[in-house]
Formats: structure tokens, C-alpha cells, sequence
């Protein structure tokens, strides 16, 4: 074959190994949703983790570019530029064009970091309208572009950089592939963070340019998984010091390297996070069986030799790792991924590799400190207790039929449908709004469960108290799956539980509360995705006998300025007359401005005095600045809105807006009718639910113990910051 056709050969491959790609993109990115579209973000990202890891990089830049591409940076060696020996065109060519060829040729390192999926960055070339590619590497810097996979722009040397080498790739995901159509600041920064702490000593720094708000972070953790794990404690009270472990040993592909870190506090809850080359391992596997039977072995090995234990006792694993966080962290050269989601690590001589390295070296950490190792032990014994007593409780009631389902609450108002995935439960804050409820269902697929009086709060309480618990029964009882170890999801009576709740203070009280109890008691009903929050509405307005319903303030107001906004003329400072689609954008812009001065001035700040302060950079101050910094596009200052005349250009707007209207606020649930309550809140047809998700374990924890722990100044600190910040409360 001729240099020639061998050459076209390898190019018609390329083309449909891209197509395969275009063609069915979740094959080899899971997905097409905001999944997908921050997945390519990974895949670029972990190749200069590899760099990293193979001891070449010390700097990573990810960037949101204000036309909504992304651009990862690093000063790793350069993707290699000169010619491919065997492809006949330059090597990094190769590697952005053909699938699985993104590894180092030597095969030296561990190769799978590419996230989840590990496809590399030729699926990311392959699905990204544009990629531009610049190299640093010999002195020159090269450029090459790319669309949709193909090359649009060849090799060509652009400049000189002396002896600085590095990789930089900048790509805009195709949206005639992706639903999702931009890039979120907390979701790469969790990963970000992950990859940071996981990979010590790496420098990753994330800059946003999209949009309003510039955001900017450095992650670096030279302590790594230690500070994972002093991270995920912050809110916490310790009852150890950080314990660390780290071994290596060959398995059947070659070396696991495998790391721990650990700490226990005086939390009801564990937390576990496992990793394989970088990888979140959500669903365990061995090296989390490893780590799990070496800690049961050990405790009760040092206890019984101690005297701190006795037969009788009777601890579980579960008692052990009351209270306990922990990071375990594994690198293995071949690894499998199993499980529903491929995130259960398979590989089975990992489970004796860590384990031997944790029973080590955890057996000398208790013998050099005895007295954590005694508070260890204690703790393990009153869980051990908690746990007796609640299963003496749950026998008890079991004999009496309330927990096995035979029997449901008297409160419950069931519905008749039986089939799980057609039915909702609605948890019900009071007995009126109960009332309205069950009057306004649909009986066949809706049930009603009123909560009368307090839930308790789960952070707060061990598992006996929590199971005494009045509310918390009524709800075992009435979803079905039982709890702690007869927890069975495939019992749930219902798929979809609705929490419904008024709009006010108490209501958000108990919203929180019900939150924490499913998210530590029953995670898996969050992870499945059957618990739900009702968007009840906030106002009813009404004209000429015809009524609308409104679910928050932003959108009365937007409501009553576009009603008003016809017989006003507005004109920016300089006396131009605003067109009417950017009259109402000011508008806008000034009844935020409104609301954020009124907040601050609730909480006892002067608005004014904050603007003129430089060093306040707290939530409000900084989103206030913004918000000026925005209305002096239109030449005004913040002396027009407190002093002169914008505040009361805003007012009359809405007045006049507000001419023929009659708007009535809901004090609660309770003063809907049941047909009101029906139809804007319950009808399946017309409501509005949020479906609560987990995305980051980690940051759910943190919020958990945080909003319902026992650290008050923290809270305090957090509310403070975020009390303009609510939509970010995303759990
Ligand atoms: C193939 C071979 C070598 C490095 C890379 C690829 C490489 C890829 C990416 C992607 C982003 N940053 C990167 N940095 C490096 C080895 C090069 C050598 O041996 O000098």
C-alpha cells in the first residue's frame, strides 16, 4: 500500500469513529443532559491530571470564556506535535481524533482517570462544535482547530515560547447534540475541589467570564485526602484526629497504591467516599469492603484484648462507623467497574490490599493512643445500645401490627390505587391545611398524611429517639419500606412523597426538617428521586373575575410592572427614552435593587453604607455592588435611587400596574379552599414540583450538618451570607 491510500485508509476510519460518536453520543458519555455537557469537562481536565500524576504539571486553568466555550490549561509537557510514525499525519492529530488513542503511547501510567467513561478527548472533540487546540512543546507554540471532529484548521507553528511547555484546549460543546446549553459554576467546582484534594499538591484554579458574576477559586491541598476529610468535617465536633494510611502492594495488573483517611466525631451519621483513579466510586465496591471489614476486625481485635469489649456486646459495622467520615482512595492499573451506574469497584484483590494496610496500621494507631481509641469504642457501645433499644421498640410495635403495614396510621388518608409508581403521598403541615387536602385530591392516586406535631430533628438524635418519634413512625409506616436494617425500597408505597409546606418561617422549618430525615434515614428515596417539594403559590391575583395564582414575589412584581410599564416613558440619564423591552429590563433591574436594600435594612444594615464601603464583601454587600454596577449602564447612580427619583419611578409603575387588580397573599395553605388547592398546587396537569436531587454527597453533607447541627456560629455565619442566596440552597 502506498504512503497515499494508506493515508486516506486511516482517514475514513478517523471520520466514522467520530461519526460513531455523533451518532450515539450516550454510549460513550452516559449522557446528553447537564450530566454529558460537564462530563467533557472531565475528560479534558483529566488528561492534565495525568500529566500531573506522571510528576509533569504542577498548574491547571479551567476557564468559562464569556462566548460560553471552556478552556482547560495546563503546564504538563505538551501533547506531542511531530509525526505520528505509522498514521502519517502529527501525533496530536491522532490523539484528538482517534477514539481511545488520548493515552500516553508507553502506557506507563494509570490510564482511566477519563472519568467515568474514560473515552478520552476525541469523543469531546468529536462532540464539540468548535475545538481549538494550542500546544506548547520544543520552543514553539503550535495552534490547531477542529470541528465537530474534523480538522479545520491543520498543525501550524504560531510563535515562540522559550522552554515553557504545556496543553491548551478550548472547546464549545454542540448544541444540536447537548440539551444542556451552559457550563454551572457549582458543579465543576465541586469536581474541581474533589480532583484537588484526590491529587495533592496539584494547583487547579477556576476563573467564570460568562456572564454577570466573575467568579474565581484556587483549589490546592497539599495535605490531600487529610484536608478531603477536615473539609467534610468543618461543622463537625472531632473525637479524633485525622488518621492516615498509605501502602502499595502488587495485584494481578500490577501496583494498587491505596490510601485512607479518617476521623471520627460525635455525628449520628457516616460518611464514606471511595475513589479509583479519581473516580467517585458512588456504589463501593472492594476496596470499600476492604476498608469496612479491616475496621470491624480491628476494633473489636483492640477492644476485647483492652477489656473494653465484651462478647455480649455485640457490636455491628455498622455501630463502628457511627459518626465516622473517611476517604479511601485507590489507583489500580486495570480496574472494572460494576454496578447499575459502573461506579462499584470489581477488581477482588483490592479488598485484601486495603485491608491489610488499614489493620496494620490501625491496630499501632490505637496502641499509640489509647484514650482516642477508648472514646472510639464508647461511642461504638452507646450506637450499639441505641440500636438494641430501637429494635426492642420496633418488636413491640411489630407484635402490635403498626409497622409491617397491615396496619397504617389512622392520619394517613390513603389513596385506593395500588400500583407505587402511580401514587403520591403528601406530607401536610397542620390540620386545616390537612383538611383542604384530602377534600381536594384525586382519591384514586393521592394520599394525604397531616403532620401535627414536631419532627424530630435526625442530626440532632440517635436512632432510638429518632424512632420514638410520633411523626417519624406515622412516616415509616405509611411510605412502606421500613427502616435501618428491614429498609426495603422495592416496599414503597408510593413513588412520588410531596413535601407541602406554607411559605413562611415554620413552614421552611419543617421543609428542613423532613429533608434531613429522608436525606440521613431513607437516602435512598432521595437518590431514587421520589421525593418532592410543592410549589404552593404566594399571591392570587385577580381582574375583572378573573383569577391568576403567583408563586413568589420576583414574579408579582415582574407582573405588575408589565401591566404598568405602558403609559410611563423611561429614560435613561442622559435623557434617551428606553424602547419598552428595555424599560422593563430597568424596571427589573430596580425592583431587585429594592429587595436587596430592604433585606439588608431587615437585618440591620445600611445599604448606603455598605456601597461606600470597599472592604464589604459579604453576600448582600456584593450583591448589591453589582446590582449599581448594572444601573449605571443606564447612567444612574445610587444618589438617584436614594435620593432622587427611581424609587418613586418604581413605585407609581407598579401602582398604576396594580389599577383594577385586586392581590390577595396566602397566609398558608389552610386558606385555600380545597378546589384552590387543587388546582394550583396538587392537579398533576398544572402544578409546579421541584424534584429534590442529590448531585454532591459531599456538599449535602456539609449543608446537613451545617443547617441542622449543633455548631450555632457557623449557621449563623452561613444564613448571614447567603440569606440573598437562596436559590443556591440546592441539596
Ligand atoms: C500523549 C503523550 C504525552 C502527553 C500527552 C498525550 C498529553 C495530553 C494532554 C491533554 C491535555 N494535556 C495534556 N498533556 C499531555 C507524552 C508526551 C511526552 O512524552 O513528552
Amino acid at each position: 500500500m502506498s504512503e497515499q491510500s494508506n493515508y486516506n485508509a486511516e482517514n475514513i476510519q478517523v471520520l466514522e469513529g467520530m461519526e460513531a460518536v455523533r451518532k450515539r453520543p450516550a454510549m460513550y458519555i452516559g449522557d446528553t443532559g447537564e450530566r454529558g455537557y460537564h462530563h467533557l469537562v472531565y475528560e479534558v481536565v483529566d488528561n492534565s491530571i495525568d500529566e500531573a500524576l506522571a510528576g509533569h504539571c504542577s498548574m491547571i486553568d479551567v476557564i468559562i470564556n464569556k462566548d460560553g466555550s471552556l478552556t482547560v490549561r495546563d503546564n504538563g509537557r505538551g501533547i506531542p506535535v511531530d509525526m505520528h510514525p505509522t498514521q502519517g499525519k502529527p501525533a496530536i492529530e491522532v490523539v484528538l481524533t482517534v477514539l481511545h488513542a488520548g493515552g500516553k503511547f508507553d502506557g506507563s501510567n494509570y490510564k482511566v482517570s477519563g472519568g467515568l467513561h474514560g473515552v478520552g478527548v476525541s469523543c469531546v472533540n468529536a462532540l464539540s462544535d468548535w475545538m481549538k487546540v494550542e500546544v506548547k512543546r520544543a520552543g514553539k507554540i503550535h495552534h490547531i482547530e477542529f470541528s465537530r471532529g474534523g480538522v479545520t484548521k491543520p498543525l501550524e507553528v504560531v510563535g515562540e515560547c522559550g522552554d515553557e511547555t504545556g496543553t491548551s484546549v478550548t472547546f464549545f460543546p454542540d448544541h444540536t447534540i447537548f440539551s444542556c446549553r451552559a457550563f454551572k459554576w457549582e458543579t465543576l467546582c465541586a469536581r474541581l475541589r474533589e480532583l484537588a484534594f484526590l491529587n495533592k499538591g496539584v494547583t487547579i484554579h477556576f476563573r467564570d467570564d460568562e456572564g454577570e458574576a466573575h467568579h474565581e477559586e484556587t483549589f490546592r491541598y497539599d495535605g490531600g485526602i487529610d484536608q478531603f476529610v477536615e473539609w467534610l468535617n468543618t461543622n463537625k465536633k472531632a473525637l479524633s484526629p485525622v488518621i492516615h494510611f498509605e501502602g502499595e502492594k502488587e495485584g494481578l495488573t500490577g501496583m494498587v497504591q491505596a490510601e485512607v483517611s479518617m476521623q471520627y466525631t460525635d455525628s449520628y451519621s457516616t460518611l464514606e467516599q471511595t475513589y479509583c483513579n479519581n473516580i467517585h466510586t458512588i456504589e463501593g465496591g472492594t476496596h470499600l469492603s476492604g476498608f469496612r471489614a479491616a475496621l470491624t476486625r480491628t476494633i473489636n481485635r483492640y477492644g476485647t484484648e483492652n477489656k473494653l469489649l465484651k462478647e455480649k456486646d455485640n457490636l455491628t459495622g455498622d455501630d463502628m462507623r457511627e459518626g465516622l467520615t473517611v476517604i479511601v482512595s485507590v489507583k489500580v492499573p486495570q480496574p472494572q467497574f460494576e454496578g447499575q451506574t459502573k461506579t462499584k469497584l470489581g477488581n477482588g484483590e483490592v479488598e485484601g490490599i486495603v485491608g491489610s494496610i488499614v489493620s496494620d496500621r490501625l491496630m499501632t494507631f490505637f496502641e499509640e493512643n489509647p484514650a482516642v481509641a477508648k472514646t472510639v469504642i464508647e461511642k461504638t457501645l452507646l450506637a450499639a445500645r441505641a440500636r438494641e433499644a430501637a429494635r426492642a421498640a420496633r418488636e413491640s410495635t411489630r407484635r402490635k401490627g403498626v409497622m409491617d403495614g397491615l396496619s397504617l396510621p389512622g392520619k394517613l388518608r390513603d389513596c385506593s390505587e395500588r400500583d407505587p409508581s402511580k401514587t403520591e403521598l403528601f406530607l401536610v403541615e397542620g390540620d386545616s391545611a390537612g383538611g383542604s387536602a384530602q377534600t381536594g385530591r384525586d382519591r384514586a392516586t393521592q394520599a394525604i398524611l397531616p403532620l401535627r406535631g414536631k419532627v424530630i430533628n435526625v442530626e440532632k438524635a440517635r436512632i432510638d429517639r429518632v424512632l420514638a418519634n410520633n411523626e417519624i413512625r406515622t412516616l415509616i409506616t405509611a411510605i412502606g419500606c421500613g427502616f435501618g436494617e428491614e429498609w426495603d425500597i422495592s416496599k414503597a408505597r408510593y413513588h412520588k412523597i410531596v413535601i407541602m409546606t406554607d411559605a413562611d418561617v415554620d413552614g421552611a422549618h419543617i421543609r428542613t426538617l423532613l429533608l434531613t430525615f429522608f436525606y440521613r434515614k431513607m437516602p435512598e428515596l432521595v437518590e431514587k428521586g421520589y421525593v418532592y417539594l410543592a410549589q404552593p403559590p404566594l399571591y392570587k391575583v385577580e381582574r375583572k373575575k378573573k383569577s391568576e395564582y403567583v408563586l413568589t414575589d420576583a414574579e408579582l412584581t415582574e407582573k405588575l410592572l408589565v401591566l404598568g410599564i405602558d403609559d410611563f416613558e423611561i429614560k435613561n440619564k442622559d435623557g434617551a427614552v428606553l424602547e419598552k423591552d428595555d424599560a422593563k429590563k430597568f424596571l427589573l433591574l430596580l425592583a431587585e435593587i429594592e429587595s436587596t436594600v430592604k433585606m439588608l435594612e431587615e437585618r440591620g444594615f445600611s445599604a448606603k453604607d455598605l456601597l461606600s464601603d470597599e472592604a464589604q464583601q459579604g453576600g448582600g454587600a456584593s450583591m448589591l455592588k453589582k446590582q449599581f454596577s448594572s444601573l449605571s449602564g443606564y447612567g444612574y447612580g445610587a444618589e438617584d435611587y436614594f435620593g432622587g427619583g427611581l424609587k418613586k419611578l418604581l413605585d407609581d409603575v407598579r401602582a398604576h400596574g396594580k389599577q383594577g387588580l385586586s392581590v390577595y397573599r396566602f397566609k398558608g395553605l389552610g386558606e385555600m379552599d380545597p378546589e384552590e388547592l387543587y388546582n394550583t398546587t396538587m392537579n398533576p396537569e398544572k402544578r409546579r414540583m421541584l424534584r429534590v436531587k442529590l448531585s454532591d454527597t459531599a456538599a449535602a453533607d456539609r449543608m446537613f450538618t451545617l443547617l441542622m447541627g449543633d455548631e450555632v456560629e457557623p449557621r449563623r455565619k452561613f444564613i448571614e451570607d447567603n440569606a440573598l442566596n437562596v436559590r443556591n440552597l440546592d441539596f
